[in-house]
């Protein structure tokens, strides 16, 4: 990790006690050791040198990437967050399930609001199934940019890793910069206020939080990784990425993946990786090649329809350098022809359509074959209505929708809304398929289709229901993208995957039932369409949306309330004695005074 001031893990204060707890269930094999681990997260602005320019960010104990949370499957983990920051926050934990306790889970209006700055708040992180690489990120507006890291989660005492155990790991973060720094979500949301489709974009993509050397004041900076000839080595890569698909290769060297979205999958040896934002993988490379230094690059998959020089299309770069005495080449290797171009969409579809789970005994898959809950949600670009010249730009603005509904956040949490019954937060109306059906990934489509509507509209679940949903990208506004889409709560299953519009009848057919990827985040391919299966059986409120943030910000967003059980063990958990208060609307809490900010009569 490269750290910008000073040493982070002198801030990461961490008590690790052993707990003895009895995992109902399990009682014949007995006590478990479960490790409590605590973590403290200062979050403070501090100035960077980036690309020759002093930026001022947001970041976790003066890191970027933040701290890595590193444990073993099962164990529970409290992470204090005292904001020190300018502006309100919450942190997610991405990928980790959180039985039954989604007042810990951190989406800004829908488990809590912000944490106001200098306060603290604790979060309850519960490991159970997870095992990889999961990662923790902020979840209020694109916070995230800076504010991420990894969770690192090994397998338990005594048990070993489905592949030969690794002689050494190296942490990948990739990340995106936006220019603006700390005034990012203002930047935004002036933009959004006016109806503007002109979000801001990154101006780069980073690894460990470096340009690399391809970036002017970049070379001192640039992220080494030190090898051993024959050696192998596990690549744990996050992508914290904000706005896009990224590809990733190493020069000379194959990549055998092996784990994704904290869960394993069958080996697949590849030469490149494409990954979307939010997801993770795990990746086994072999120091086979001449002694040497060998660079990793990452850059975009762009999936708009977008001119070629209106996007960053910088590569990120990092070394991989052999330890030992050896007569350097400069420069070190390119991966030139194993680095996929800009618009490679089949270089994307041949490597997502190759994913398996691990599925075997000890890991075995539990893909739903009888589904109870079906939906076909479409994901779309959309024209929303703008009354009483509210939007600079006409009379209507930019939006995106699940079902032409374009999510708008409440003022109060839903989570609290329902927990409190509290009426008039959201409506429990979210619909199971779109208003009308017309040929989704056609061109030309009709500007009226595009026509969607706002509201705060979530879908709720019966406990234990099987749940099958289809997302179907559609074209609308020639505006089809990667939609990659993420679950709170939850992994899924990736039964189905396809270009054009799903046929109900010959499709499901195709569906893989016996080893599909079992994610937290999966892309709905540009003019095409992902199955995806999940039982309910985690209680509480889990927002899903697309984890490219512009989309989401312009309301590519839902929930899903899974209602309790019978039982306690069923049910939703009563809330922490304390929740970070609702006070502050989204402009007071931007625009407004830090003091303003504080002023709390709670
Ligand atoms: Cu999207």
């Amino acid at each position: 990790m490269i750290v910008d001031m000073a040493k982070s893990s002198s801030q990461t204060s961490y008590i690790c006690v052993v707990a003895i707890s009895l995992f109902l269930g399990n009682l014949f094999l007995g006590a478990q050791a479960r490790t409590v681990h605590y973590y403290d997260f200062v979050l403070r602005e501090i100035n960077v040198t980036r690309n020759c320019t002093v930026t001022t960010i947001l970041v976790v104990n003066d890191s970027l990437p933040g701290p890595t949370i590193r444990v073993q499957k099962g164990d529970l983990v409290y992470v204090k967050v005292h904001n020190q920051g300018l502006y309100g926050v919450t942190l997610h934990w991405h990928g980790v399930k959180q039985p039954r306790n989604p007042w810990s889970d951190g989406p800004e209006y829908i488990t809590q609001c912000v944490i106001p700055p200098g306060t603290n708040f604790t979060y309850e992180v519960n490991l159970t199934e997870e095992e990889g690489t999961v990662w923790w990120h902020a979840h209020n507006e694109w916070t995230r940019f800076t504010v991420h890291g990894a969770i690192v989660v090994l397998p338990r005492e005594g048990s070993s890793l489905p592949f030969a155990t690794p002689d050494g790991e190296h942490l990948i973060v990739l990340g995106s910069w936006y220019n603006e720094g700390t005034s990012l979500n203002k930047a935004l949301e002036m933009e959004m206020s006016i109806g503007s489709p002109n979000v801001p974009r990154a101006t780069g993509y980073l690894i460990n939080g470096q340009y690399g050397d391809f970036v002017p004041c970049s070379n001192e900076t640039t992220p080494h990784f030190f090898v051993d000839y024959g050696k192998t080595y596990l690549l744990r890569i996050v992508s914290a990425v904000v706005g896009t698909e990224m590809f990733f290769t190493i020069a000379d060297h194959n990549l055998t993946v092996v784990g994704m979205d904290g869960a394993y999958t069958k080996p697949i040896v590849v030469s490149y990786l494409m990954i979307e934002p939010g997801q993770t993988l795990d990746v086994l490379v072999t120091a086979n090649q001449s002694p040497g230094r060998y660079y990793m690059a990452a850059q975009r998959f762009a999936t708009e329809d977008m001119d070629f020089t209106k996007f960053a299309h910088m590569v990120a770069t990092a070394i991989i350098q052999y330890k030992g005495n050896y007569s350097l080449t400069s420069p070190p290797s390119f991966p030139i022809d194993t680095l996929p171009f800009y618009h490679d969409y089949s270089a994307a579809a041949s490597f997502v359509q190759r994913l398996r789970s691990l599925a075997t005994e000890e890991y075995p898959v539990d893909v739903p074959h009888n589904v109870t809950t079906r939906m076909f949600i479409t994901a779309s670009l959309n024209d929303l209505p703008c009354p009483d010249d509210s939007c600079y730009f006409g009379d209507s603005k930019i939006g995106t929708s699940l079902n032409n509904i374009s999510w708008v956040d409440p003022s109060v949490d839903v989570l609290q809304a329902y927990y409190r019954n509290i009426s008039g937060v959201y409506t429990a109306d979210f619909p199971d398929f779109p208003p009308e059906m017309f040929n989704f990934t056609g061109d030309d489509l009709s500007t009226s289709l595009a026509e969607a509507a706002e509201g705060t509209s979530v879908k709720v679940l019966n406990y234990n229901e099987t749940v099958e949903v289809v997302f179907q990208g559609t074209n609308l506004l020639e505006g089809s993208e990667y939609h990659p889409m993420h679950m709170h709560g939850y992994s899924f299953y990736v039964v189905g995957l396809g270009l054009g519009n799903f046929n109900n009848e010959t499709d499901p057919q195709m569906y893989n039932l016996v080893d599909p990827p079992k994610v937290n985040t999966f892309g709905v391919p540009k003019r095409g369409w992902v199955a995806i299966r999940f039982r309910a059986n985690n209680p509480g409120v889990w927002y899903w949306h697309c984890h490219i943030d512009r989309h989401m910000s312009w309301g590519m967003n839902t929930v899903f309330i899974v209602k309790n059980g019978d039982t306690e063990e069923t049910s939703m958990r009563p809330p922490p004695s304390y929740m970070p208060p609702c006070i502050a609307s989204k402009e007071d809490k931007l625009f407004g005074e830090r003091d303003h900010n504080l002023k709390s009569d709670i």
